[in-house]
């Protein structure tokens, strides 16, 4: 086999969140994170019941929404309990390890409150994620480290992420994984099989955005040892973001079936 099975990561899991993540995939057959980042809080609630049935896990940018109050976090932790998915709030903190512990835990969208996963990057030293941890430890969450990114030009190679790697395996209980594009290039330094690779930059259709996205299909994603495959535009610009998020959950599915 090419890769280890979604069970087999689950197995090894030493996070409940991640552990979690993979058994949503198995169950759902979805290895698909759709990245709801539309204005209107309204629509994107809408489109989440919508899409709810394909994904694994829904990915938000919080701070591009109209409206944000504690009943917005609940509607959208009901829409995640309804349809079975995590959320992954792509915070992208990157300050001290004090101030990330009052942006995760506190201000306008007490992020810790109704997120699964949130992410990193290392920029400031590994005091970040000991930060976070104090927040996300006790409550069965995990944090993803940015190791590379899909805009063209990204800074986030070589040395630096292999420095993440390190940072995630030493902390195996809070750290569930990766920001990643290439991750067969580079996940070997490490010996924790559990870890996931999360990958945005994903349409079927090639090509960039003009401001620096870049884009791989889900099979191309799959072989280079994406785990999870984010879709933005691909589902909610789509004339009917249903199908779209069908079809994307059967092109990520079939890909990883056709890797093990
Ligand atoms: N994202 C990237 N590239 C990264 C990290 N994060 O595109 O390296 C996020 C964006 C957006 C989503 O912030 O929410 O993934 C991609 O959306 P798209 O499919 O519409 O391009």
């Amino acid at each position: 086999p090419k890769r280890l099975s979604y069970e087999e990561k689950a197995a090894l899991a030493k996070n409940e969140a991640l552990k979690r993540l993979y058994n949503t995939m198995v169950a759902k057959k979805s290895n698909l994170s759709v990245a709801m980042d539309v204005n209107s809080t309204e629509k994107m609630l809408a489109l989440v019941d919508e899409i709810g049935p394909h994904i694994c896990c829904l990915k938000t940018h919080v701070d591009v929404l109209d409206v944000w109050n504690d009943g917005v976090a609940k509607s959208l932790t009901d829409l995640a309990e309804k349809h079975n998915f995590l959320i992954f709030e792509d915070r992208k903190f990157a300050d001290i390890g004090n101030t990330v512990v009052s942006q995760y835990s506190g201000g306008v969208y007490k992020i810790s409150e109704w997120s699964d996963i949130v992410n990193a990057h290392i920029v400031p030293g590994p005091g970040i994620v000991d930060g976070l941890k104090q927040v996300g430890l006790g409550q069965n969450k995990g944090l993803l480290l940015l190791a590379e990114m899909s805009s063209a030009g990204t800074m986030a190679k070589g040395s630096y992420t292999e420095e993440t790697v390190r940072v995630a395996d030493e902390n195996p209980d809070f750290v569930i994984g990766f920001i990643s594009v290439n991750p067969n290039s580079w996940t070997k330094k490490s010996k924790d099989r559990s870890l996931v690779h999360m990958t945005p930059g994903i349409k079927l259709q090639k090509g960039g955005d003009g401001l620096g996205q870049q884009y791989n299909d889900p099979k191309s994603a799959i072989a280079r040892g994406s785990d999870v495959l984010i879709v933005g535009r691909g589902v909610y610009k789509a004339e009917d973001p249903k199908s779209s998020a069908a079809e994307y959950q059967k092109a990520g599915w079939e890909a990883y079936l056709s890797e093990l």
